[in-house]
């Protein structure tokens, strides 16, 4: 009897799995065609491109009406080039792209505009003489990022007594020509310009990525006695920059102000700790922005906004502690 069960049992468990499976896939097609849409992400660099990734890709579902072709462009340009003309080349319906850096994309969104295949920017920014050829951008706003830092740094200065006190800077830059590493050293430097206290005394490029940080941050400390700030344009480069600085036998958070960008769940634990003494928010949530670009173009609503920013705010160790339970990422 226990056998004839075991079998009958085993059909029945069968069926209702293909049911199943078969109840999600006409959910995802419903009779309607998926909508194609080929993503160039600019890498897996830091916490915070993990995150924007996974925004992405738990957004642009077969159950919520997408196919995603997602392409990993390792931090290079002719990566996410390629992936472009290979989107054409499959006649996706959309195109994302988060550009690795601001120039050198006309020619490409030309191949795509001559393809009728509209371009979303998510993230970083483009410089393009023709701003017609993409649709319209999601993101940061990168220079209100530094300004909102540099904000921090002259009151958390002011609170310390230290506001006359020459204050030596030094500035961990993201990638080059990237828009968030363009507005995060603008803010920066404007804050420059109007402290003549201040002092940049260095500024080099940890490429966005915590083992750069760290030797980037080597290289500064063997070069200068005093530093009292380091301005860190992302949590990964502050990462590689604690450990460096720890290692200089100097104390992260108190004998030098760490500033950084993203603030990523671990950034709140560094705050926590001490070793941070300020985040500034960028935030990577931009699935579900682009979902809604997307769904409103389907059903024959044009975009209205052509830069459509993302809330994004500062925390420091006053505030880390009430707030981690609340983040996403
Ligand atoms: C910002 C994004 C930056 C993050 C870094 O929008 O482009 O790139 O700040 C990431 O962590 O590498």
């Amino acid at each position: 009897m226990k056998k004839i069960l075991g079998f009958a049992g085993a059909v029945l468990m069968a069926s209702l799995a293909f049911m199943g499976c078969n109840e999600k896939k006409s959910a995802a097609n419903s009779g309607k065609k998926l909508i194609k849409v080929g993503y160039a992400q600019v890498g897996a660099e830091s916490d915070w491109r993990l995150a924007n990734t996974e925004s992405f890709k738990s957004t642009f579902t077969p159950e919520n009406g997408y196919e995603l072709i997602f392409v990993d462009a390792q931090q290079k340009q002719e990566n996410q080039i390629k992936a472009i003309r290979d989107f054409i080349q499959q006649e996706v319906d959309y195109i994302v792209v988060a550009p690795v850096v601001e120039t050198g994309w006309e020619t490409v969104l030309q191949e795509a505009r001559n393809a009728s295949i509209p371009v979303i920017l998510s993230d970083r920014e483009m410089k393009l003489s023709d701003e017609s050829l993409y649709l319209c951008w999601v993101g940061g706003n990168f220079l209100k990022e530094g300004q909102d830092a540099v904000a921090w740094l002259d009151a958390y200065l002011k609170k310390l007594g230290r506001d006359g006190e020459d204050i030596n800077i030094v500035d961990l830059q993201g990638t080059i020509g990237a828009s968030a590493q363009i507005g995060r050293t603008q803010g920066l430097e404007e804050g420059i310009a109007a402290h003549p206290n201040w002092h940049l005394i260095a500024q080099q490029t940890g490429e966005f990525t915590q083992s750069k940080g760290q030797e980037v941050m080597e290289s500064m400390l063997k070069q200068f006695d005093k530093i009292d700030v380091v301005y860190s344009e992302n949590d990964n480069m502050t990462f590689g920059a604690i450990d460096a600085i720890k290692a200089a036998g100097k104390v992260p958070g108190k004998d030098i102000i760490i500033i950084t960008f993203d603030a990523v769940k671990e950034a709140f634990n560094r705050m926590i700790a001490g070793e941070i003494n300020c985040a500034a928010e960028c935030n990577p949530l931009h699935g579900p922005r682009v979902d809604e670009i997307i769904k409103n173009l389907e059903s024959g609503t044009s975009v209205t906004q052509k830069k459509q920013y993302v809330t994004e705010g500062v925390f420091d160790q006053d505030n880390a502690q009430a707030v981690l339970p609340t983040r996403q990422y």
